[in-house]
């Protein structure tokens, strides 16, 4: 069933309804890694009066992570061993399609993105505009929000090629904090993805070969960097950033014909809309 659709906005953009049969059930995840000192600041800023559950993944946090969460009541799972990030966002969406999410909020439990804009993000979802939101550094400052200047020339670049490559102009690709219909979810194969970082920009190739691209929006959000929002370092990224070169090609590939690719195969592609 295509549950988003069902969902009526009461009208202002930015505005999600806060009470009515139509109000949409937003389910919060938060793929942790040792997250226990941000943790309780990230939560105090989700706008509780319109989110249903929140759902925190642990991936065996070397810290307290997990009891931080069970003290907030926040539905914790846990797994048994480390799977990396891409795995851990497959637990969170597994476990909030399973409780009746209608809309999905992915965000990162390290404070470095800004829960209070999340009913901004989740507004095109709400009017069934869009299907998957992305908060961006990339329409403010984020030198001035403290990125470091390497990793901005690299989302740049990395956020160049994609556009061109999937025909779209987004103004980053990278972001932790991004919403989806369930529709989305129910509709590309996101559990055949990688399980390290690169999980993220895979998705987005999928959404793209399911003729989606043109309902993925975005929303500006502020940069914020500090010692506990970032563990990614030079090498780590400079995986991240030829993983994700690879995820460019084989879309290509894909939608040439060349070589069809499981992960890019929609399990209920978009219908093409009638042209105006
Ligand atoms: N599951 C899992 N998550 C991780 C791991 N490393 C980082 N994360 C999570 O992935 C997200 C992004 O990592 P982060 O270090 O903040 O990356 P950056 O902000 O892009 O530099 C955070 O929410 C972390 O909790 C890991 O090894 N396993
Ligand atoms: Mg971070």
């Amino acid at each position: 069933m295509d549950r988003p659709s069902d969902v009526t906005s009461t009208g202002d953009a930015g505005s999600v309804p806060s009470a009515g049969p139509s109000r949409p059930n937003v389910v919060i995840v938060m793929p942790a890694y040792n997250a226990a000192k941000t943790l309780e600041r990230t939560y105090a800023d989700i706008p509780h009066d319109i989110v249903g559950r929140i759902i925190l993944v642990d991936d065996v946090s070397k810290d307290e992570t997990v009891e931080v969460a069970r003290q907030l009541g926040l539905d914790v799972i846990i797994h048994q061993q480390n799977l990396g990030y891409g795995g851990n966002q497959k637990t969170c969406y597994e476990a909030a399609l399973a409780q009746g999410a209608d809309i999905v909020v992915m965000l990162h439990p390290d404070y470095q993105y800004d829960a209070t804009r999340i009913p901004d993000l989740i507004a095109p979802i709400v009017s069934g505009e869009k299907h998957l939101m992305l908060g961006s550094r990339f329409l403010g400052d984020p030198i001035a929000g403290g990125m470091p200047k390497w990793k901005y020339v690299a989302n740049r670049f990395l956020t160049i090629v994609e556009n061109v490559a999937f025909g779209l102009r987004l103004s980053e690709y990278h972001t932790g904090l991004r919403a989806y219909s369930r529709r989305l979810l129910e509709t590309i194969p996101y559990e055949l993805n990688s399980n390290d970082f690169v999980f993220d920009q895979e998705l987005i190739a999928q959404v793209v070969a399911a003729g989606m691209g043109r309902r993925i929006g975005e929303i500006g959000v502020p940069t914020r960097y500090f010692d506990e929002a970032s563990s990614v370092g030079f090498k780590r990224s400079v995986v991240y950033g030829t993983s994700t070169l690879r995820v460019v090609a084989r879309y290509l590939l894909h939608r040439v014909g060349v070589r069809r690719s499981p992960k890019l195969t929609a399990r209920n592609p978009e219908p093409p809309r009638p042209a105006v």
